[in-house]
């Protein structure tokens, strides 16, 4: 029997979990758990990035202390940030957090020069203000002349364990810079950036071999003897992954954290004008996929919210105190840019609501109920969207990730869009993780007995649509939100 580790950094929080196969049962245990966040210094937003590597060393000594002297590793971020080395190998910068002001008006200035519709037809990426082509842009230009290296965060992080660059495909996907006819960075978008291909590393496939956490590493801090795989470093590819799709029904899916990324798994991406006027992704994915999607604000709404009131309530509480509130009392439109880093979240909300006439959420109650019911609104509209754009009629809607234990938000999705909503599994990040470790290793021969595996492994509740009284009119309400929202940005 292999042990295999999965450590998977969200936004909000980082995990270490072990995974091991007996008996055609998949085990997961988990080993460490630590929070994250960015913070903001002198107006501008970082991660700090050392105290993640020492989690991971910390969550690396834990499963030592277990008993666990040799396994698989593979790691998972959020997407897009990056890290500059110089010739050393050493860091440049501090990371910038995607949610940095910098970029706010670079999509504008980058499209005087290079038109949108151009960079969509190469690369298939949504506009998005944080893509690192525009936090590229928007760099120290002597500081990114200087860097003999850009890597993305999860790269880095397993240079820092083995000494070895890489640029992994899933991730490298959302810096806006892959090209889908060569399926290597574009020369006009490296060009545009005055950035040489030698400053990216080679392109890496999840499932190679990168290497041995080093023997100083392994000395100094009394660690398992790690084989690093390349997992889908993305944690958006790995949370795909981990969701055991439905193989006969037409499903979409969900991966329900920090944000929430609406979409569906093809084999062939969609980049034609009506996805480019939707503003649909094709991230790539493991094993010849594209996860064609919408970013959607997500439960970083209720995040906010929550550390704004110091942590005083638990998630789980704060679903509550949102059931136990009137329903659709007050609507707003979630996707709006204006969510992505206000000053004060709760002011932002109640100022969006004073605005649109709604009323104005006072509680925390309210406006916890005014998130999700808001949320089950945008997946409804991204749905229909999706449909149109794939020409396939979605049967099943699968939630994976954290936002999964969330039961109301859950309810009201299948509400909402009139279908069958299966919520789980919750570490469906870390699952698809493990799963590219799992092939890598042999315990599985591929993706779809991966899945069948997770799927007979972890708890999937399934949640069916009750009638909403007036939904029509909600909905109608919600349409004039977003219409407004939409036609401003
Ligand atoms: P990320 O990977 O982006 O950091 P996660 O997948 O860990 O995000 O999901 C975190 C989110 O899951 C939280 O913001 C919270 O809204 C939701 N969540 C976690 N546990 C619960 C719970 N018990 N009840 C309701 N929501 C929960
Ligand atoms: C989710 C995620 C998402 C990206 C954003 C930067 O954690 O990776 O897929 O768009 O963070």
């Amino acid at each position: 029997m292999t042990n295999h580790i999965a450590v998977d950094i969200g936004a909000s929080s980082g995990r270490l979990l072990l995974g091991t196969v007996m008996d055609g049962v998949l085990s997961m245990e988990e080993i460490h758990r630590f929070s994250n966040g960015f913070t903001e210094r002198d107006g501008s937003c970082f991660w700090d990035i050392d105290y993640l590597f020492d989690q991971i060393i910390a969550g690396l000594q834990k499963a030592r202390a277990r008993g666990i002297t040799k396994c698989t590793l593979g790691i998972d971020t959020w997407a897009v940030d990056y890290v500059l080395l110089n010739a050393e190998g050493n860091r440049l910068q501090d990371v910038y957090a995607y949610r940095d002001r910098r970029t706010d008006h670079v999509m504008e200035e980058v499209a005087k020069h290079i038109s949108p519709a151009v960079v969509y037809q190469k690369t298939g990426i949504q506009q998005l203000t944080f893509n690192t082509l525009y936090q590229l842009y928007a760099h120290d230009k002597e500081e990114l002349a200087q860097a003999d290296q850009i890597l993305l965060v999860p790269d880095y992080l397993y240079y820092r364990l083995s000494g070895r660059k890489i640029n992994e495909v899933t991730n490298a996907s959302t810096t806006q810079l892959l090209n889908l006819a060569t399926r290597e960075y574009d020369t006009d978008l490296l060009n545009f950036l005055h950035i040489r291909r030698e400053q990216f590393a080679e392109l890496t496939e999840p499932g190679e071999v990168i290497g041995y956490v080093s023997e100083s590493l392994v000395q100094q801090y009394d660690l398992p003897e790690c084989l690093l795989i390349c997992a889908a470093t993305h944690d958006t590819a790995s949370a795909v992954l981990g969701i055991p799709l439905s193989t006969d029904r037409t499903s979409a899916y969900i991966s329900s954290g920090t944000w929430s990324l609406l979409g569906m798994e093809l084999s062939e991406p969609i980049n034609n004008q009506q996805a480019m006027e939707a503003n649909y992704t094709n991230e790539w994915g493991a094993f010849g996929t594209y996860r064609f999607l919408k970013n959607i604000m997500g439960l970083w709404l209720i995040q906010e919210v929550r550390r704004l009131e110091d942590n005083r309530h638990s998630f789980a509480e704060l679903a509550k105190l949102a059931e136990e509130t009137e329903a659709f009392r007050s609507l707003i439109p979630c996707n709006d840019p204006r969510f992505l880093n206000p000053d004060n979240m709760i002011q932002e909300i109640r100022k969006a609501c004073m605005e649109s006439g709604e009323p104005v959420p006072e509680t925390t109650g309210q406006l916890a109920r005014c998130i999700f019911d808001s949320l089950a609104l945008s997946y409804l509209t991204y749905l229909n969207e999706l449909e149109i754009l794939t020409g396939r009629a979605v049967e099943v809607l699968q939630i994976g990730g954290g936002g999964a234990n969330n039961v109301l938000l859950c309810q009201l999705t299948a509400d909402v869009i009139g279908r069958e909503v299966l919520a789980g599994p919750t570490e469906s990040t870390a699952l698809g993780n493990l799963a590219v470790q799992l092939i890598r290793a042999g315990d599985i021969p591929d993706i779809a007995e991966a899945r069948k595996l997770i799927k007979n492994s972890t708890e999937i509740k399934s949640y069916h649509p009750q009638p909403l009284p007036q939904l029509n009119e909600i909905i109608s309400r919600w349409n004039h939100l977003h219409f407004v929202s939409t036609r401003e940005n």
